[in-house]
């Protein structure tokens, strides 16, 4: 079957993981995704955080499925006209370096004009032009100047980054939608252009709610889904809100059968409100249905804590699925705190091939996620991460270099 983004070349020069992130997509869709690596170093990922020596890490490979890549010092004379011929055959340009990284590089947006003005350059900053647009970043430093990570965690400690890489791989999302979008208007236009996430962005759409929550709160003073109602404090910004989610339907963690041990052993419980008489039925409370306390949503706001505390004397006595099942027949919103142990067994994702088993010839099996984005039309096939250069030789034949000309330019330190 012919896939989505079948004849689309990008020249992947991104590293580590916000990059890497959108291009695998693209990869994924179908795209011939070309990395261009340093000889003999590559992404510094595929060195980071190795499980086995001299393997690249799953750090790389599981984020570098369906990628050919090649080697080229850019800042060797020779390495960069190969890099040109590259940018001249491509039809998209991705990179996350470091700010001013690839205009040091000699690769300004004009010069790739020169070279290929059909060319989109695609980008991952850490912060859009102001104060910080020359700063590195990281996938935490986002989550902080995000607004991620003020409103994460519990009222009584500090700020709490999340283990979703939202930075990070939710830029390269926006980076990704960007791009086809970009491809997109070029049908029309016959012009390249410049698509920029920057990662601040990224975390801040992904905070949406809270900016809307700060604009709440300094008209009303008061949140009444927030735990901090109805005897804390509400001060100048969105407090950090625990578990909570919103207010028609507030939610929590509460404890299954088995807490005390496992560390898991929880369930996300929803007072979802056109449920809430089948709640006070399954939990044992048929007299809450009809209580003036708690009868209508408004009224259950002021008392949420001892709600939950009631439903989760429930949940103790169950175990998360057995109380999933049962919650599930009464239509009532609820969802186990899977841990990555069971996540990684379940059949059900594996079906989906949201949970891929990929084969690598230096490490062996390992499980990858998958595309999470299916298309019906354009099924995705995850197959292994190159090797560091993997596809120099074949990719340079491409361009039209022939085996002396490539056997010269290794020999010159270039490829
Ligand atoms: N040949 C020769 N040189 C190469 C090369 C190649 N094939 N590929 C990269 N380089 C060079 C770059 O030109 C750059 O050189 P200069 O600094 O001399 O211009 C150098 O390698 C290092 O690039 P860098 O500054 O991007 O890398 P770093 O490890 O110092 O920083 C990071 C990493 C992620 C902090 C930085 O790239 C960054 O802020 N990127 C943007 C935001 C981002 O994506 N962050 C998320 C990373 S995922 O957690």
């Amino acid at each position: 079957m012919s896939k989505a983004l079948a004849g689309v070349r990008i020249l992947d020069f991104t590293h580590v993981q916000s990059g890497p992130t959108c291009t695998q997509l693209l990869a994924w869709f179908g795209a011939d995704v070309i990395k261009v690596e340093r000889a003999g170093i590559g992404d510094i990922t595929r060195e980071q955080l190795r499980d086995i020596p001299d393997a690249d890490s799953l750090y790389f490979t599981m984020l570098n499925h369906n990628k050919r890549s090649v080697t080229i010092d850019t800042k060797n004379p020779e390495g960069k006209k190969v890099l040109e011929s590259l940018v001249k055959s491509c039809d998209v340009l991705v990179e996350n370096f470091a700010p001013g990284a690839l205009d040091r590089m000699g690769f300004t947006w004009e010069r790739i004009q020169e070279l290929n003005p059909k060319m989109i350059v695609a980008s991952v900053k850490g912060f859009g032009p102001g104060p910080y647009e020359d700063c590195k970043v990281y996938e935490n430093v986002a989550q902080c100047a995000g607004g991620a990570a003020s409103t994460t965690g519990f009222d009584d400690g500090p700020p709490v980054v999340s283990g979703a890489q939202i930075g990070d791989s939710g830029t390269g999302l926006h980076l990704a939608l960007g791009i086809v979008t970009a491809l997109y208007q070029r049908n029309a236009t016959g012009r390249g252009q410049k698509v920029l996430a920057a990662m601040q962005d990224g975390v801040l759409n992904l905070c949406r709610v809270k900016l809307r929550d700060q604009q709440r709160l300094e008209r009303t003073g008061v949140m009444k889904e927030y735990p901090q109602y109805p005897n804390g404090e509400f001060g100048e910004a969105v407090p950090r809100a625990g578990n909570a989610s919103g207010g028609g339907q507030p939610g929590w963690i509460l404890k299954c059968k088995g807490w005390e041990t496992d560390p898991n052993a929880y369930i996300y419980f929803i007072t979802q409100a056109p449920v809430w008489g089948e709640i006070c039925k399954v939990i044992g409370k048929p007299e809450w249905i009809d209580h003036p306390n708690f009868s209508t949503a408004a009224a259950r706001l002021p008392h949420l804590k001892d709600i939950f505390a009631e439903i989760e004397q429930w949940t103790m006595t169950k175990t998360k699925f057995e109380a999933m099942e049962i919650l599930n027949q009464h239509d009532i919103p609820c969802g186990p705190i899977l841990s990555m142990k069971e996540i990684a067994e379940d059949t059900s994702l594996r079906k989906t091939g949201t949970i891929v088993e990929v084969d690598h010839p230096v490490r062996g099996k390992y499980l990858t996620v998958g595309n999470p984005i299916k298309l019906s039309d354009s099924p995705t096939d995850v197959t292994r991460s190159p090797l560091l250069g993997e596809h120099t030789d074949e990719v340079m034949t491409e361009l039209g270099y022939t085996a002396d000309q490539i056997a010269t330019l290794r020999s010159l330190g270039a490829i």
